[in-house]
């Protein structure tokens, strides 16, 4: 198993959850392929999206069919933001661009959900590879990250 999937996997158990990462039938580098391959809404899917501030990273949790409004991001901030740099995001979390995790990173992160998410009994999200995914309770997935649930996208 890759350390960035046993990460993941002890970030759930740590946080208490049953939800497994499991193997995808082929790559999930974007919200549209993890949707198909899991047979699911686009919006069904946890886009983990960093933006960089001067102090550090800040993640969106965003529905995969939504986008993060730069402006409003920057507000909940409170400083402004650019889009993190590969390197950076690979650097603060651990993971690579097309498997980022909405938890496990190796720095914690601020982190804020798309109310967009608890529209659904399920969502899934990436965990840690460009192949895998886990199935979890929006509300769930707020608790483990300590997420902040408001709306940033537009
Ligand atoms: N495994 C899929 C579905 S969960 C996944 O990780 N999707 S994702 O949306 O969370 O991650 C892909 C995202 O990485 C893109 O939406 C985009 O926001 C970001 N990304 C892609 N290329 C770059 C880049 N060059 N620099 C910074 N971010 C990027």
């Amino acid at each position: 198993m890759s350390k960035s999937l046993a990460r993941v996997a002890a970030a759930l158990r740590a946080a208490g959850l049953d939800s497994v990462p499991v193997e995808a039938k082929g790559e999930i580098r974007t919200a549209e392929a993890a949707a198909a391959d899991a047979g699911v809404a686009v919006d069904q899917i946890v886009k983990s999206i960093l933006f960089r501030g001067e102090g550090g990273l800040f993640l969106f949790l965003t529905a995969g069919g939504n986008r993060v409004d730069p402006a409003k991001a920057a507000a909940l901030a409170g400083e402004a933001l650019s889009r993190a740099e590969i390197e950076l995001v690979r650097e603060v979390t651990g993971f690579a661009i097309g498997g980022v995790a909405p938890l496990g990173h190796l720095t914690p992160l601020p982190t804020f959900l798309d109310p967009r998410l608890l529209d659904f009994a399920e969502v899934w999200a990436a965990a840690g590879t460009p192949r895998h995914m886990f199935r979890i309770a929006p509300e769930d997935l707020v608790r483990a990250t300590g997420a902040r649930v408001t709306d940033f996208t537009g």
